[in-house]
């Protein structure tokens, strides 16, 4: 075994959706291995600050406007990427969104939105990438799935479809490329502290006593718990791991729950 395995030296990332949040922590982690970062963002104004929180971390980060939903900016961004760095190694499929309102009283036009940028837009940005990877003999997908990829709840029908959804094109991606020497890994975030879910942790909001007592550890995760699982599963530490959601949920799937006091 040799830990050069788990370095990303010389290998180039792009982590979709990451001025900040997840998408964020997972980048810098892959900096700190060693990997050069490239994100994307669908605002200018967003990617300039995320630029700056890179530059902030010693990170010279490459930002690109792009919607993942939008096939023709994907494809533009994909041979704008390939042609400032010559490969992409490391795809993370990171940008998504999420909408809580009860599904009767949902719009098809909100379900389809979310469905469109957690769902089809992993399946778009996947699809512009491959065939770079499989010209360089290797690859490495991450997509970020959810607790809602196995479980439901309340308000989040659109979400839980769409994270469901990629789980098994998670498994479609690995079963269809493996031969390319393409690994395709999800991993499922628990509650974790960002902006998506700070409504849920307003004070007083029940929802936050709810999943400290879901979570063994009984606390939120922070961005920094799901940067060591991102590397291994970007690294060639896991190059016969291929279709596996790795839940870094604290325990959540497995517990079922503090019994109230
Ligand atoms: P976040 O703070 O809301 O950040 C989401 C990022 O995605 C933002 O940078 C956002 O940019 C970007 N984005 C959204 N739609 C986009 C589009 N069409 N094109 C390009 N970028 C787009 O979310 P997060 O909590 O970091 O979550 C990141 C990922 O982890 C998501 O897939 C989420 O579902 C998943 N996840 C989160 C948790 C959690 O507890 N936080 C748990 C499990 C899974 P804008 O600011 O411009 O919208
Ligand atoms: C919610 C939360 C969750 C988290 C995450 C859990 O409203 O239930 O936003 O969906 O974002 O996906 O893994």
């Amino acid at each position: 075994m040799d830990m050069k395995d788990f370095s990303l030296e010389g290998k180039v990332a792009w982590v979709t959706g990451a001025s900040y949040g997840i998408g964020f922590a997972i980048a810098s982690a892959f900096a700190a291995a060693g990997a050069k970062i490239v994100f994307n963002d669908i605002k200018q104004e967003l990617v300039d600050k995320g630029i700056a929180a890179y530059k902030e971390e010693g990170i010279e980060a490459a930002g690109y406007v792009c919607d993942v939903t939008n096939e023709e900016q994907v494809q533009a961004t994909t041979q704008a990427i390939l042609d400032k760095f010559g490969k992409i190694d490391i795809l993370v499929n990171n940008a998504g969104i999420i909408k809580r309102i009860p599904m009767l009283e949902m719009k098809a036009s909100e379900f389809r939105q979310v469905i469109d940028v957690d769902l089809n837009a992993p399946f778009i940005v996947s699809k512009a990438v491959i065939p770079s990877m499989i010209k360089n003999g290797h690859g490495k997908i991450i997509n970020i799935c959810s607790m809602m990829s196995e479980l439901g709840r309340e308000t989040v029908s659109a979400y839980a479809a769409a994270k469901g959804g990629l789980k098994m094109l998670t498994r479609n991606i690995a079963s269809e490329y493996g031969e390319y020497n393409i690994q395709c890994n999800g991993i499922g975030p628990g509650y974790i502290e960002t902006p998506q879910t700070a409504p849920l942790r307003v004070p007083g909001n029940p929802f936050n006593e709810f999943i400290l007592a879901k979570t063994p550890a009984h606390r939120w995760g922070k961005t920094s718990d799901l940067q060591g699982p991102a590397v291994f599963l970007a690294s060639d530490a896991s190059n016969f791991v291929n279709g596996h959601i790795l839940y870094v949920d604290g325990g959540i799937l497995a517990y079922i729950g503090k019994q109230p006091q």
